[in-house]
């Protein structure tokens, strides 16, 4: 047990402690050295001789790779899409808020192409004074913009739908979603000079991989805040994420951030295709479709602790997640560890931003006792991340995409953690 700890009142049931602890760093565990002479003496092989150079592109340490890949989908549930590649950012292994772009997930519906950046085309046709096309390096000489985003797919967390929900690991429940530095072309900038005719409403954005992904985003949007991306984290696009070019609608669901774009028709009317219509709508009690529920929904998980560790030792702990908003900022993030009969707030890491994933932290002691943990996100227009319960009683039990209920971690007297309703 930590030697400060002890003093702090708690703020909320069962162990929570006040946020601004976190500012002062009192969740010391550093082990008290016996000699100081003793480990000044004591010098490891790689001190006896020089180390290696670098390599042209820097890559993890060697157990880091092994520790820390992206989690395929278990190829029984792939059986009914062979084509797909489909991998799950390792959220329970990562800190901070930038996903690294070897780790950031991956759907790809008919498999990755192989793209010839010099041949790759974007088109930009349709209601349009004047028809346009783009290769990479023209494209290269437009002022560029650079936003943080998060991308996920709105089938992420499709088990909370379930009643129990299965306690898959979190990577596999919730690891369809990553976040970037996105840098890129506004898509406003290239409409401007195409010149959008007054009837136009929609622009259909479609893909070159053999599926040809295809989707209808609001011409308002692509006003708002598109980007025709080129870069992600600094460098060029992963043939993953799209490569040599991808549409980023910021907070968007992810199957409308079309990769590997090679077509923009601006229309009058949406184009109804495949993945706005069978895929990606959520089909209601009553019968009802919402269809074009773009925008993500606000929500918050805890990736500390999570179900693929155990807590080891009683003392304070530091819990800590993740909280975004297809909408804006978050505001507000509460935590509870009594199963949602009490809640404190969450210190929010700076900088927040408008539909960027944000981290949350707060104290906790843990002397053994069981808990029920969760998180609960509020987002700058008022959107609260609901309970399953409520989201039910909306949605009814049907759908597949977007949920987005509160999620729960229980722990055990052992300090075993297993997914909980709360
Ligand atoms: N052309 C094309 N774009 C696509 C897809 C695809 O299969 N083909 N998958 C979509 C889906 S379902 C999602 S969730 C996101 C995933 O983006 P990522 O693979 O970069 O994480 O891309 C979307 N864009
Ligand atoms: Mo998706």
């Amino acid at each position: 047990m930590n030697r400060t700890s002890a003093s702090f009142a708690d703020v909320a049931g069962n162990g929570l402690l006040d946020r601004r602890l976190l500012l002062k760093g009192l969740l010391g565990t550093g082990i008290l050295v016996a000699s100081t002479r003793a480990m000044g003496n004591d010098q490891p092989d790689w001190m006896q001789k020089p180390g290696r150079r670098a390599k042209l592109y820097g890559m993890p340490a060697a157990g880091e790779l092994e520790r820390t890949g992206r989690v395929a989908l278990p190829p029984q549930l792939n059986a009914s899409a062979p084509l797909r590649s489909l991998h799950f950012t390792p959220l329970d292994k990562l800190r901070g808020t930038i996903t690294p772009a070897g780790l950031h997930f991956e759907l790809s519906h008919q498999g990755i192409p192989n793209i010839d950046p010099d041949q790759h085309k974007l088109v930009l046709h349709g209601l349009v004074n004047r028809p346009l096309y783009f290769s990479l390096d023209s494209l290269e000489r437009y002022s560029m913009s650079t936003h943080c985003h998060f991308l996920e797919c709105s089938g992420n967390t499709t088990t909370g739908w379930q009643d129990p929900a299965p306690d898959h690991p979190l990577a596999f429940s919730h690891g369809l979603l990553s976040a970037s530095e996105w840098v890129g072309v506004p898509l406003a900038t290239l409409l401007d000079e195409a010149s959008v005719l007054p009837e136009a409403k929609w622009i259909i954005a479609e893909g070159a991989d053999s599926g040809s992904l295809s989707r209808s985003i609001p011409l308002q949007k692509a006003l708002q805040d598109c980007m025709i991306v080129l870069y992600q984290n600094g460098e060029r696009l992963r043939p993953e994420q799209g490569y040599p070019m991808r549409l980023l609608n910021p907070g968007f669901e992810g199957n409308s951030n079309v990769k590997w774009l090679r077509s923009l028709k601006v229309t009058d009317t949406p184009a109804m295709t495949r993945f706005e219509t069978s895929r990606y709508t959520d089909l209601l009690a009553d019968g009802k479709a919402r269809q074009f529920s773009l925008k993500m929904d606000v929500k918050s998980v805890i990736t500390h602790p999570n179900n693929s560790q155990q807590l080891q030792q009683k003392g304070v702990y530091e819990i800590s997640g993740l909280a975004w908003s297809g909408s804006g900022r978050i505001r507000k993030v509460e935590v509870t560890a009594d199963g949602g009969k009490s809640w404190a707030k969450a210190l929010l890491d700076e900088p927040v931003q408008s539909r960027m994933l944000t981290r949350f932290r707060l104290p906790w002691r843990w002397v053994g006792q069981p808990a029920v943990l969760a998180s609960r996100a509020e987002d700058e227009h008022g959107n609260r991340q609901p309970t399953r319960d409520a989201l039910v009683a909306a949605r009814g039990t049907n759908s597949f995409y977007h949920y987005n209920g509160i999620h729960g971690w229980g722990v055990s007297a052992s300090g075993e953690v297993n997914q909980a309703d709360v």
